[in-house]
């Protein structure tokens, strides 16, 4: 469907002050609030709760930022306010919520996170005009499917699973390798892109096995792993079944290196993998080293004064991808995404974690990956490519 000819979406305006106002392109005097609300969608709920809530933090301190600059859009000021959904990384609940932000005529969204979730509910957004923006799924079908209003900001798994599969063969050295996978949206075709790219750089791919995202006893697959004797073992999947795996190879006297995906590198995989996770523990996520970037240090410390925690994986992505957002409503000098949407294809963006511009599918162009393991139960960077 043709992203503009849809654009039915009236986005939610309310003026506080004399009059209510329809998004009608009227102008306002500077000193009346718009509120304009965004969208925001992750897990918030079940084993992937932590990816959710740390999405949100993200979100809710560029919410405050953007608040705090006070935004001028089409004669008033801009009140931002977060209209935050919980899909439960589950496609049918993330279905509903999309629907129900397009019935609420949000300005945008900025989710899902999981891609077995954005997928699906893309077409919803593309149906009813609304522009999305995933900070976290890497699915590379996701910016695939011509829908104009879709956009990543993040290197996406085409990317991710070359590095890691390079990074095995010619840097560890593998020769032996086994892949497990969730069986997912997100960890099928990681763990796939994986795999090519280990034989192509000569390795041996000796075994292969499935899970799926609730499971937590590993023992059954690992034994047979154990037969194999390899030197790594991937996993496409998230934490909270890379956390468990790494403790049962431990128990069970594996010795492997252990790799994957964005979806286990997190701060949480320590505590969930236990003594287990250490330098033997290698992850790829997009983006550059936080620490190294302007800016990077200092939104890590205000994150972890506000939430008392530290930052998972994403929340740097969705702090850079709702302002994005917001300076596509600013340029247009409108919160229609028919009208902003030309502007966020131009954008150019210098992010927490990186530059943000689009290639013409809505992909962040030359998104950068660090490869990192784990110190002293904390992510270290090992190396950055882009
Ligand atoms: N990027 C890993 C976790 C999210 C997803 O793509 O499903």
């Amino acid at each position: 469907m043709d992203f503009k000819a849809v654009s039915s979406v009236k986005p939610v305006v309310a003026v506080l002050g004399a009059s209510l106002v329809a998004f009608s392109g009227l102008v306002l005097a500077a000193d009346k609030e718009m509120v304009v609300k965004i969208g925001h969608v992750a897990p918030m709920s079940g084993p992937q709760a932590h990816y959710g809530k740390d999405n949100e933090n993200g979100a809710r301190l560029a919410i405050e930022d953007l608040n705090k600059k006070g935004m001028v859009i089409d004669g008033a000021k801009v009140k931002f306010e977060l209209v935050a959904e919980d899909d439960a990384a589950d496609a049918k609940q993330g279905n509903i919520v999309a629907q129900k932000l397009c019935d609420l005529k949000v300005a945008g969204v900025i989710g899902h996170l999981k891609s077995g979730t954005t997928i699906p509910a893309s077409r919803i957004y593309n149906d009813c005009g609304l522009v999305q923006i995933t900070p976290a799924a890497t699915n590379p079908k996701i910016t695939q499917q011509g829908y104009k209003g879709m956009f990543r900001v993040i290197a996406n798994d085409g990317m991710l699973g070359v590095a890691l599969g390079d990074y095995a063969v010619k840097t560890l050295k593998a020769k032996k390798v086994v892949v497990i996978d969730d069986r997912t949206g997100y960890g099928q075709p990681l763990a796939d892109i994986f795999t090519d790219t280990v034989k192509k750089a000569g390795g041996n791919v000796v075994d292969r096995h499935y899970t799926n995202d609730k499971a937590t006893d590993f023992n059954a697959i690992l034994t047979a792993v154990k037969a194999k004797n390899p030197d790594v073992v991937f996993y496409g999947g998230m934490d909270a079944q890379a956390g468990p795996m790494l403790r049962q190879m431990k128990q069970l006297g594996i010795k492997a290196s252990f790799m994957g995906g964005d979806g286990i590198c997190t701060a949480e995989l320590a505590k969930l993998g236990g003594d287990n996770v250490g330098k033997n523990v290698v992850c790829g996520e997009g983006g550059m080293d936080l620490q190294k970037m302007t800016g990077g240090p200092a939104f890590e410390k205000r994150y972890k004064e506000a939430f008392k925690t530290d930052i998972q994986l994403y929340a740097p992505f969705v702090y850079d991808a709702t302002m994005v957002l917001a300076n596509a409503m600013q340029k247009a000098n409108s919160i229609d995404p028919a009208k902003y949407l030309p502007e966020l294809q131009k954008t150019d963006y210098k992010g927490l974690v990186g530059r943000v511009t689009f290639d013409d599918k809505g992909d962040i162009k030359n998104g950068a990956i660090t490869l990192r393991n784990y110190v002293d139960g904390k992510k270290n960077a090992l190396t950055v490519m882009y």
